[in-house]
């Protein structure tokens, strides 16, 4: 028995993200091994040429699982019909670039592809928004998309909770797969709050508090919280060119557990609208941990939030109220 196909649309698809990005998706490992898809992929204009070299690699790639391949800057082409819907397009951050000119440049595209959401896509589609400012341009999407259910908005911060789990592993030389339950709190930005207090290994089968293990205060509250913070633009500096590769495995991460379910025993990161959970009242898209079961997201609740903690969440929650206004504007 084969599934029903399911129809995946990527923008900025002649990116460099996506191009990491694509391949991914395409061999299954965001929707499963089993799982036939149609890939719908939007450019601007200026770009389809570049997009038509890629669309020439897939079908060099031979990929069982692709069905068909789109390519087309044409929204209701692009938007029709989709199940899950990846913003990536946008202009990536330069060295030294403000986010503010960011914003306003690229307000007008989360709103016109809003508006394609709305009026071209299933009620049921998954919105991943990826592009810069992320948390605010899902909420410009979302705002021009009333039909569609608030729930099925997303932001990823799970490129900085990847971040944030390899450098605990790469501390206490573990698999990064023995790190679990930490949470980015917040914006995909500096402010955000990488939180590990949470957080536990496992190390030879038994489970260890991080704090514990790490047993470094100083460092948990000092160099790990500002090292992930700033993971972003270290990536920039070295390599002139924003984080690809990374962002790739984060998207195809936050995907894959949104559709498929999260690990028992693990949470996840995602920012998605706010419900007035941890005292962050409604109105922005705001990263919590999470778990997902069925396509459904559910925050974790009841955590105790001690006043560091506090004081780190309302520092990013600020500025992302400060950031809507600005964009609603
Ligand atoms: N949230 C995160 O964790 C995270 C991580 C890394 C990068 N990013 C962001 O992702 C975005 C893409 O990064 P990149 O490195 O792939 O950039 P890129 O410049 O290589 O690719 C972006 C592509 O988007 C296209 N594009 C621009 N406007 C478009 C539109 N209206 N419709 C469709 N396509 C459009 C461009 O033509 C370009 O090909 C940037 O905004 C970057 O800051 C986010
Ligand atoms: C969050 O915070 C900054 C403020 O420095 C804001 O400008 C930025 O655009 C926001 N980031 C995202 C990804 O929304
Ligand atoms: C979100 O989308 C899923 C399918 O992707 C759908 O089953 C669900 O009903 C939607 N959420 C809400 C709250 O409607
Ligand atoms: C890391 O963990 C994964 C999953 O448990 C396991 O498959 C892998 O072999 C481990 N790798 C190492 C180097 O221990
Ligand atoms: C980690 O998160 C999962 C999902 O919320 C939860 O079931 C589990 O109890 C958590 N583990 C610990 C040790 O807190
Ligand atoms: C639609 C839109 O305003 N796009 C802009 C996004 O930002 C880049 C970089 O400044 C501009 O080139 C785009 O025109």
């Amino acid at each position: 028995m084969t599934k029903p196909t399911m129809k995946v649309l990527v923008t900025g698809a002649a990116g460099q993200i996506c191009y990491s990005l694509i391949g991914m998706i395409a061999s299954g490992q965001m929707l499963g091994f089993d799982q036939p898809i149609i890939l719908h992929l939007l450019e601007v204009p200026v770009a389809m040429d570049a997009l038509k070299g890629v669309c020439m690699e897939i079908t060099d790639s031979a990929y069982p699982l692709v069905k068909k391949v789109v390519a087309t800057s044409d929204y209701q082409e692009a938007f029709t019909d989709i199940d899950v819907c990846i913003m990536v397009g946008a202009m990536p951050r330069k060295d030294g670039m403000e986010r503010k000119d960011l914003l306003e440049k690229n307000a007008s595209i989360f709103k016109g592809q809003g508006e394609a959401l709305e009026k071209y896509s299933k009620k049921s589609v998954k919105v991943l928004v990826v592009g810069n400012p992320a948390n605010t341009n899902c909420l410009i999407a979302k705002t021009y998309a009333p039909s569609i259910p608030a729930e099925n908005f997303s932001a990823l911060t799970r490129l900085d909770h990847n971040r944030a789990k390899a450098q605990v592993a790469d501390r206490l030389g573990v698999n990064v797969s023995d790190v679990h339950n930490v949470t980015i709190w917040g914006n995909h930005s500096s402010t955000q709050y990488p939180d590990v207090s949470h957080g536990y290994v496992t190390i030879n089968g038994e489970k260890k508090s991080i704090t514990e293990a790490v047993n470094d205060d100083a460092w948990l509250k000092g160099d790990f919280i500002s090292t992930v913070q700033k993971r972003g633009a270290a990536v920039i500096a070295a390599r002139k060119l924003s984080s690809a590769t990374s962002a790739a495995k984060a998207i195809v991460d936050h995907v894959h557990d949104w559709v498929l379910g999260t690990p028992e025993g693990e949470w996840v990161s995602m920012a998605i609208p706010s419900d007035g959970s941890y005292g962050i009242p409604e109105g922005v898209i705001y990263s919590f941990p999470v778990t997902c079961k069925d396509g459904v997201v559910t925050i974790v609740q009841g955590l105790k939030i001690d006043d560091f903690s506090r004081n780190k969440m309302e520092v990013t929650d600020k500025e992302l109220r400060e950031e809507k206004q600005l964009a609603l504007n």
